[in-house]
């Protein structure tokens, strides 16, 4: 497995702006994606995780502080964080995670005009799922399917701290340029780390969601920024 360390020197959210070093860009270039460690600060994680505890108690998935998954076995492993995403009612602290920073610098990263693609960022939650982790053999996908220019780039914020095989999206570096790369160890990347780091990603790179085979629920928000030029 790669490992997300690899994937960039830790990012910089100064006063005047978020800036990507030729080391940062060059790699996002190369594999697809780009991993800013410790980009967000806990003051801006630690509220949105709260929210979405409190709501995964309202939909009766948590009781007593623990999970109660059993309306959910009848969804597909690899569909349940999109089920509870759809489950989950909207919070404006859920807006405020981004930095506009951040945003701005997509635009340099991406060498284009980048604008939100949703009214809100979408919330990733995966319970604890007692099987065993491996490769996904399904889900697979891109979410657009422009090939020639950037289509976009995709912002993936962890809420709470995301261990290996703890659920975080895996992706195929480098199959923004190849999309037909299989998926080997070595080149599928696991968005895992602890809570406040960042995963940007080229819209064109394959990836899927994965089992959380830990004890701890996989919390992430993710929100994507589209290119008006790139047509499908
Ligand atoms: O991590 C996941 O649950 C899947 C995320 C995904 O496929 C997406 O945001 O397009």
């Amino acid at each position: 497995m790669s490992e997300a360390n690899r994937c960039g020197p830790v990012g910089l959210l100064e006063s005047q702006g978020v800036t990507f070093d030729e080391t940062q860009k060059a790699l996002f270039h190369e594999t697809g994606i780009l991993c800013l460690r410790g980009l967000i600060p806990r003051n801006r994680t630690l509220p949105v995780k709260e929210r979405i505890l409190e709501e995964l108690t309202r939909l009766r998935l948590r009781e007593n502080g623990k999970w109660q998954t059993k309306k959910l076995e009848s969804v597909s492993l690899f569909q349940v964080a999109t089920k509870i995403g759809q489950l989950l009612r909207h919070h404006p602290a859920f807006d405020e995670v981004i930095p506009g920073d951040l945003i701005r610098a997509l635009n340099v990263l991406g060498g284009c005009e980048l604008s939100a693609g949703q009214a809100h960022p979408q919330i990733l939650v995966t319970p604890p799922q007692k099987a065993a982790w491996s490769i996904p053999e399904v889900g697979w996908h891109v979410d657009v399917a422009t090939r020639d220019v950037i289509p976009g780039i995709q912002v993936f914020v962890l809420l709470d701290d995301v261990a290996p095989h703890g659920g975080g999206t895996v992706a195929i570096q480098g199959s923004h340029r190849a999309r037909d790369l299989a998926p080997t160890a070595e080149r599928v990347l696991e968005m895992s780390g602890k809570a406040g780091d960042v995963y940007l990603m080229d819209m064109r790179v394959v990836h899927a969601p994965s089992i959380n085979a830990t004890k701890n629920a996989r919390m992430m928000l993710t929100a994507r920024y589209l290119n008006g030029k790139a047509r499908s």
